[in-house]
């Protein structure tokens, strides 16, 4: 049933060169949809786990990848650090909805870039309530190809930083359940965190009850 209060899908937003927020993207049998995708997932061969970063620190976030398990600061098809299971294989209707984000945002202008789009690996991230993301670049990907981003579940508050340093000049965002981003061009490279989730800001029927899920989709450029 479509209910009264459905959020209207808002216009694209340019935050920055190439970065662009669509609020709502969405609907919220479709975050439930991903939700569901994501505790499949998740059941295995490759088990949700916080990666440990070189300096031996684990996360605070855990992760799921598909197409190509990662690690900081590299891709391969096996989960060394995770039980040593094979990466799911990045399905096609995940790409059909990578497609649509990249055509959504850019807009028609930019057409033959989304139809040409083939994402080839997505990391999951899971969030509890505390848990948050320093700020660092994505460079472990062999393309600059763009970034799609889908948020479901409860807020959480977003940095997006610049290419030179991972301090100012930033800009503060709210991203929300069925929200999207995509990063390409200029901003393909820019520093970004997450400082801070917003714990019970999320509607039930998104199909998270606490936390907040992240998906990207990423062009590896590898074999
Ligand atoms: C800007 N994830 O997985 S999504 C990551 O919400 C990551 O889980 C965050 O940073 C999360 O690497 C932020 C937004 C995002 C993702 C990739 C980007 C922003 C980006 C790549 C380049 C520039
Ligand atoms: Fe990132």
């Amino acid at each position: 049933m479509k209910a009264l209060f459905d959020p209207v899908p808002a216009e694209p937003v340019d935050v920055a060169p190439g970065a662009v927020h669509v609020p709502g993207w969405l609907s919220l049998e479709q975050q439930a949809e991903l939700v569901e995708a994501c505790r499949t997932w998740g059941r295995g061969p490759v088990p949700f786990r916080a990666a440990k970063l070189p300096g031996g620190h684990e996360m605070s976030v855990q992760t799921v990848c598909l197409g190509w398990h990662w690690q900081p600061y590299k891709y391969s098809r096996m989960a060394e650090d995770a039980g040593g299971g094979r990466v799911l294989e990045f399905p096609e209707w995940l790409a059909e909805w990578g497609r649509k984000a990249l055509t959504d945002a850019y807009g028609p202008a930019a057409e033959s870039a989304g139809a040409a789009y083939n994402p080839d690996t997505a990391l999951i991230n899971f969030y509890a309530d505390t848990a948050k993301m320093g700020m660092h670049q994505d460079k472990d990907e062999k393309t600059d190809l763009p970034v799609v981003s889908l948020s479901v579940g409860d807020d959480c508050l977003f940095r997006f930083g610049n290419t030179r340093t991972r301090t100012k000049p930033y800009t503060d965002l709210r991203l929300r359940s069925g929200d999207l981003f995509v990063f390409g061009g200029p901003s393909r490279f820019a520093y970004h965190g997450v400082p801070k989730i917003y714990p019970g800001t999320a509607d039930p029927a998104c199909g998270l009850a606490s936390g907040r899920l992240n998906l990207t989709m990423r062009v590896t450029g590898l074999a």
